[in-house]
């Protein structure tokens, strides 16, 4: 069976969604973050040496980051349910969108997150993450433009995985800005498989 190895209110919450849309029996390993710090505990270093989540473990094999595990699982169980086929021309759009989530897009944002932390002036960082912000952003809502989901017309892994990017938006209030994205967003949240992941999200919170 496969493991999950889920740290509250992290990008976890993908591979949750992604688990129940593929129906497969699947356990949470629930980690707690540090009231204070809110770094995940040092047990999940036993897990994979970069103690951070989501990590997988299925047949003796462990997989980090939530992009390789999504294209894995996928891959695995769903590959044409989940994604578009290998041939089309869609597929390459698909893949991009997937990856896009855990580097052009989320890097200004977590910038953001880090410098609202800290709460010291910056001299450039607080500017270029704006105007990264701004720039990606309004990339993605040009690209929902007149659509429902990302690629296909239809619910992919490039949308479970673009969801996290959307929710750190929601906790900044940015998304007002976009309105194609927050349509999207709403959309997406209406998933059943969504809905019973947020369930457990909060079941472990
Ligand atoms: N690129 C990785 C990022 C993993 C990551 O940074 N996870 C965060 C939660 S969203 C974490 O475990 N943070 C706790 C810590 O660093 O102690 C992925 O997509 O899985």
């Amino acid at each position: 069976m496969i493991k999950l190895h889920h740290l509250n209110q992290s990008r976890s919450m993908r591979i949750i969604w992604l688990l129940e849309e593929l129906g497969v029996e699947y356990q949470i390993v629930p980690y707690k973050r540090d009231s204070v710090s809110f770094l995940a505990p040092p047990e999940l270093k036993s897990v994979h040496p970069l103690g951070k989540s989501p990590v997988i473990e299925e047949d003796g094999r462990i997989i980090s980051e939530s992009g390789a595990i999504t294209e894995y699982l996928i891959e695995k169980y769903a590959p044409t349910e989940l994604a578009p086929e290998k041939e089309s021309p869609e597929y390459i759009d698909y893949l991009q969108w997937l990856h896009f989530a855990e580097s052009s897009a989320i890097l200004p944002l977590l910038l953001k997150v880090f410098i609202a932390k800290d709460g010291a002036p910056t001299n450039f960082v607080a500017d270029y993450a704006d105007a990264e912000i701004k720039k990606v952003m309004t990339y993605v809502n040009e690209r929902l433009e007149g659509k429902t989901y990302l690629v296909e017309e239809r619910l992919t892994g490039a949308d479970i995985m673009m969801s996290f990017v959307f929710d750190v938006l929601t906790k900044f209030g940015l998304l007002e800005h976009y309105p194609n994205i927050a349509q999207y967003q709403q959309q997406l949240a209406q998933h059943p498989c969504y809905q019973k992941a947020l369930e457990l999200e909060v079941k472990y919170g």
